[in-house]
């Protein structure tokens, strides 16, 4: 039964939400022994209070259920018709990289239309590949040029966020941005494993401001003067939409094995991957790293960032009827370990780092372990046991899950465990 209850109640969370005080007033919370009581939604009983018992009742009843929970109270739905998207092959590099990888670069217009949103796919893949390859998908923070030193990728000309320190200037990158991630991207290592590597800048699909919706694909697909409802869309699903539109590309390309992309993303881009994996069936692997709440953390833990305090800093980023449940977590229809249990019975990595309790490792764990019973009714193995791994050592089954040792960030270890999974799930070139 996949029920957790923690008995420590914290008198002080108790009298501050009694008082109303506002969701960010007070010191984020990283003591276990405070952690409020709570009672995890169990994913295997619907909302009629039915017991789920076999894979067609959770995939035909219970999964939708649960998908339309996570669209009406966290995420926000998306628009229904959006046939209309093309794209363009704008330059292919065959001996990108000094000849290590076939660069290609396509741009995606969301609503077919050439003078409206586009998103610029830079692709990297192994040379000369001899089929169709598996290949990851993720977006990224600064911008394409963003992800390696090198001079021909184009510099992106979207909205970015001021970072003087990193190379952006009055929302423009500047030449100074350029490779400033590349850390993060360990492109050669991927394409020499056989996968294939796309990326797009995700303030081309929506710029991550508290903008009231007027920018990006929201304004594109909102009538002039069309009220928002409290279940639209906010950014976070916008920005898994734009990756379903990258897959609606992919699917085209005969160089990629569009049935076997991973998609992944690193802490808000965390969260998008999983809602993207969740929303589109067509990912075959999701891997979320250092995403957090809203992402793999259970909410009622409310250990470090909260859902109070995220609608608040980041109002933009979920759904309107997400606020309701600003200290009122356990009144939350779903918690994240359901949504996890939505990418089954594909292979889903979590990942968490040491010093990253924001996130509340701890919670990211929890959440991966509470999705093993969708992953048993559907005839696959999950996580083993409810501790959590040592720091440093991964643990795969069809749900994997690592923590590392030091800060949130994306790390050389963090991409060899995905390529170690991959390799385990979709098989390289
Ligand atoms: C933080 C935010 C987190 C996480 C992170 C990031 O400010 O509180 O939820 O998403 O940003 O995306 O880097």
């Amino acid at each position: 039964m996949n029920v957790v209850r923690v008995f420590v109640v914290s008198i002080a969370l108790i009298s501050l939400s009694g008082a109303c005080i506002q969701a960010f007033d007070f010191e984020p919370n990283y003591d276990e022994s405070q952690i409020p009581l709570y009672e995890l939604p169990d994913p295997l009983v619907t909302g009629a209070g039915q017991k789920v018992v076999d894979a067609r009742q959770w995939r035909e009843q219970r999964r939708p259920e649960i998908l339309e929970l996570f669209r009406t109270h966290v995420y926000g739905r998306r628009p229904a018709s959006l046939e209309a998207t093309s794209f363009e092959l704008i330059r292919v590099t065959p001996d990108a990289l000094g000849g290590k990888a076939l660069r290609k670069e396509v741009r995606v217009y969301f609503t077919g239309e050439k003078d409206g949103p586009t998103m610029d796919l830079l692709i990297h893949l192994p040379p000369q590949p001899i089929g169709p390859v598996p290949l990851f998908l993720a977006l990224n923070f600064g911008g394409n040029h963003s992800i390696h030193a090198d001079a021909t990728i184009p510099l992106s000309t979207s909205w970015m966020r001021d970072n003087q320190a990193k190379g952006y200037v009055d929302h423009r990158a500047t030449e100074a941005s350029r490779g400033n991630a590349a850390r993060r991207w360990p492109i050669e290592l991927i394409v020499s494993r056989g996968y294939g590597l796309a990326t797009a800048y995700y303030g081309d699909i929506d710029p991550d401001f508290d903008d009231g919706f007027q920018n990006g694909v929201h304004a594109a697909f909102q009538a002039a003067g069309q009220q928002r409802k409290p279940d639209d869309w906010g950014s976070i699903a916008t920005w898994a939409w734009g990756l379903s539109r990258a897959m609606d590309y992919l699917e085209t390309d005969e160089q990629v094995d569009h049935r076997r992309v991973a998609v992944m993303g690193h802490s808000r881009l965390g969260k998008t991957a999983l809602w993207a994996g969740a929303e589109d069936e067509r990912f075959a692997l999701v891997i979320s790293n250092d995403s957090g709440c809203g992402g793999a953390a259970l909410s009622r833990r409310r250990i470090g960032e909260t859902v109070g305090r995220i609608n608040e800093v980041f109002p933009h980023w979920f759904c309107g009827n997400f606020k309701q449940y600003n200290l009122q977590e356990n009144k939350l229809p779903v918690d994240q370990h359901m949504l996890l249990a939505l990418m089954a019975p594909r292979p889903v990595y979590v990942a968490s780092a040491a010093e990253d309790r924001w996130a509340d490792p701890q919670g990211e764990f929890l959440s991966a372990y509470h999705a093993g019973p969708i992953y048993h009714l559907l005839g696959k193995p999950a996580l083993p046991e409810s501790k959590m791994p040592e720091i440093d050592h991964p643990m795969m089954t069809t749900v994997g899950y690592h923590i590392r040792s030091g800060k949130h960030d994306v790390t050389e270890f963090d991409w060899r465990a995905y390529l170690a999974f991959a390799d385990k799930h979709l098989g390289g070139q």
